[in-house]
């Protein structure tokens, strides 16, 4: 199997670390935008197959190669599952695309200088999504991030569901958005996320693709 993309990206890591939890071989290729209906990655292509969107990428896969499975099986505990990595690829992954963009793609690819006051404008509003007093569109107050994933992280266990699966993917991948942002959790005030986000890093499947 072939995935297009970039392990730098959180949606592309998703990808990556399914096929290493499945122990199926795959080879990572730049990204190839013209495979994609939105010009994005990941793609992946088995054979003839060609699959765009992480989310539908794992789902695929763990269709095809269901052990050992990545979603639960119990309805509730799906629809849980569902809704973390959704919570991931839409609410976590906002507004980081335009920091890693001024703080590291533009410096460090494109030989432009950071707009350091652009910057900081978008760090303090990815600081206010993930740490702050968001409130939804509709004007209704809701938890930030690092508060809601607090309440999610069991106390006894390093995984999200009973089981290390999809959410557990998802949200860790997204953690990683921190990172390439230059913010840190506070472990004092988020001790479960900042244990979470320490045993995803260490587990194999995810050290095999970052550290490689
Ligand atoms: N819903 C998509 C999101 C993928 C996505 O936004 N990928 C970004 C990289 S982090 C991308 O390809 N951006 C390039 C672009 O939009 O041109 C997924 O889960 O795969």
């Amino acid at each position: 199997m072939i995935v297009y993309g970039v392990k730098f990206s959180p949606y592309v890591l998703k990808v990556l670390v399914a096929l290493e939890e499945k122990g199926l071989a795959y080879t990572l290729e730049p990204p190839a935008p013209a495979l994609h209906p939105l010009g994005k990655m990941p793609v992946l292509r088995d054979g003839d197959v060609v699959v765009p969107d992480s989310s539908v990428i794992c789902a695929y896969l763990d269709r095809k190669h269901p052990t050992p499975a990545l979603y639960p099986e119990e309805p509730a505990e799906l629809a849980r599952a569902l809704f973390l990595e959704e919570y991931g690829d839409a609410r976590m992954a906002e507004g980081w695309g335009e920091v890693v963009l001024e703080r590291i793609v533009k410096p460090q690819m494109l030989g432009q200088p950071t707009d350091e006051k652009r910057l900081a404008e978008l760090q303090q509003h990815v600081r206010e999504i993930w740490m702050g007093s968001p409130h939804s569109a509709g004007g209704h107050p809701i938890p930030c991030v690092l508060d809601h994933l607090e309440a999610q992280v069991a106390p006894d266990r390093d995984t999200l569901l009973p089981r290390f699966g999809i959410a557990d993917i998802a949200v860790g991948a997204h953690l990683g958005w921190l990172d390439a942002g230059g913010l840190a959790i506070d472990a004092q005030r988020w001790p479960h996320v900042a244990r979470f986000a320490e045993a995803v890093r260490k587990r194999p499947s995810f050290a095999a693709v970052l550290g490689g």
